[in-house]
């Protein structure tokens, strides 16, 4: 007999916290939660005491996995280049940052040189023992194994790559920056809560920046199944558990698929047909209860219609109240983003148009000889640096008032 299916609470009849509370007990915590609690705990500790500002940017996307021992799962398009930008900017401004971010998305700094289009190879040549002159300068293919010249930073890039080792080394040499991997929507909900109850003692010098592309849906733990999702109605055969016909009793015909609770056997031949819960909205609970008093919490909009930019983000911010939601779309993330807030004390919402020079577009010519290159669109000023200026003047202003606030309340 199959186990009795697990009924879910409709989430629209829960509270917020109800809804934390399900959610959190129904998916298990991630294997790394601990080692990154204390990770993040001394490297908050370390900023409070100095009194730094500290922000936390999400970035990238997230996977919903289709089974437990994961094969195959759903992800989105996010590269990570908001959240791995904007990071360098904030460290740029003088915060600190936690960087949590998909595994594998974009870095900061190493971005400059690791992507596809971008390959660190491509910047590197080797350098001669006896000469100076390099193996591809000559055309030379240099298999020579007695040869160990350095290897050198190609001369056309090396005024780049200083600007960026340089920045890097400082914020390593400072601890200013701290990187934290997740994967899947619930291992990312797990640490943004753990991080955010540790950021409590940072009051309003704390900043939740979030980039990321969290899924909106999921498959919760207690209707996934455990192995790789058959392309086949064939009943599994394992050894041990033939019947006289050959076929396995065991595994209900039914448990290939994913997503279902139904006792029937589907009918639809080799059609996947996924399932997925909507991910509750945990904005609530970091506005309300996760985060510092008097920390600034700004979100991310991605929409594809810009008939809908505006007004979804509006809806985000009544919904949630918190501090700005930066909407943006996606074929023109890279050139413009619309800063939208709320006056609290009339309602009124205000919009703020941020955008690149137009002067600063160009096509840009993919730097990888090996992968195709390709020419595409790119602004040559990055949008993150006029976005976080802007953000800091905002974030001061909040710091402030919070100030005067417990001076007046004294
Ligand atoms: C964003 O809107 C980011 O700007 C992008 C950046 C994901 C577009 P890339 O990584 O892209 O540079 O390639 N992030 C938030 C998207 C999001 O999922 N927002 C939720 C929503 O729109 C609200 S938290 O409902």
């Amino acid at each position: 007999m199959p186990e009795a299916a697990h009924i879910a609470p409709s989430t629209q009849t829960l509270t917020p916290e109800e809804a934390e509370s399900y959610y959190f007990k129904i998916n298990p915590a991630p294997p790394s939660l601990q080692e990154h609690h204390e990770l993040a705990k001394e490297f908050i500790d370390r900023h409070v005491k100095s009194g730094r500002r500290l922000v936390l940017v999400t970035s990238g996307g997230t996977t919903v996995p289709l089974e437990t021992q994961t094969v195959r799962f759903v992800d989105n398009f996010s590269a990570g280049t908001r959240g791995a930008t904007s990071a360098e900017y904030f460290l740029q401004e003088g915060y600190a940052v936690i960087f949590l971010h998909r595994q594998f998305s974009l870095l900061p700094y190493s971005r400059h040189f690791s992507h596809s289009t971008n390959c660190f190879l491509d910047f590197m040549d080797e350098g001669s023992s006896s000469s100076t002159t390099s193996s591809s300068s000559t055309g030379k293919n240099n298999n020579n194994e007695n040869d160990h010249g350095p290897i050198i930073v190609r001369s056309e890039y090396q005024d780049e790559m200083r600007k960026v080792l340089r920045q890097y080394n400082y914020a390593k040499a400072n601890n200013l920056l701290l990187v934290l991997p997740f994967v899947t929507v619930t291992e990312y909900l797990y640490e943004l809560r753990s991080l955010a109850y540790l950021m409590k003692p940072l009051g309003p010098n704390a900043l939740f920046y979030l980039a990321a592309a969290v899924s909106d849906f999921f498959i919760p733990r207690d209707r996934m199944v455990e192995h790789k999702i058959q392309s086949s109605n064939e009943p599994p055969v394992k050894k041990e558990n033939k019947d006289q016909t050959g076929t396995d009793s065991s595994i209900p015909p039914d448990s290939i698929y994913t997503g279902f609770n139904d006792p029937v056997p589907p009918t639809h031949g080799k059609k996947l047909i996924i399932d997925l819960d909507p991910v509750p909205k945990f904005l609530h609970r970091l506005v309300d209860g996760w985060a510092p008093a008097g920390s600034m919490v700004v979100s991310f909009k991605l929409e594809t219609d810009p008939d809908l930019l505006i007004s979804k983000s509006e809806q985000a911010l009544q919904r949630y109240s918190h501090h700005l939601v930066i909407g943006n779309l996606l074929s023109t993330r890279k050139w413009e983003v619309v800063f939208v807030s709320r006056d609290k004390a009339t309602g009124e919402f205000g919009l703020k148009w941020i955008r690149v020079p137009k002067s600063s577009t160009r096509m840009r010519k993919g730097s990888v000889a090996a992968s195709g290159g390709g020419t595409h669109l790119q602004p040559d000023v990055e949008i993150e640096s006029l976005i976080i200026p802007e953000l800091k003047k905002a974030h001061s202003q909040m710091i402030e008032s919070a100030a005067k606030g417990t001076h007046e309340g004294k």
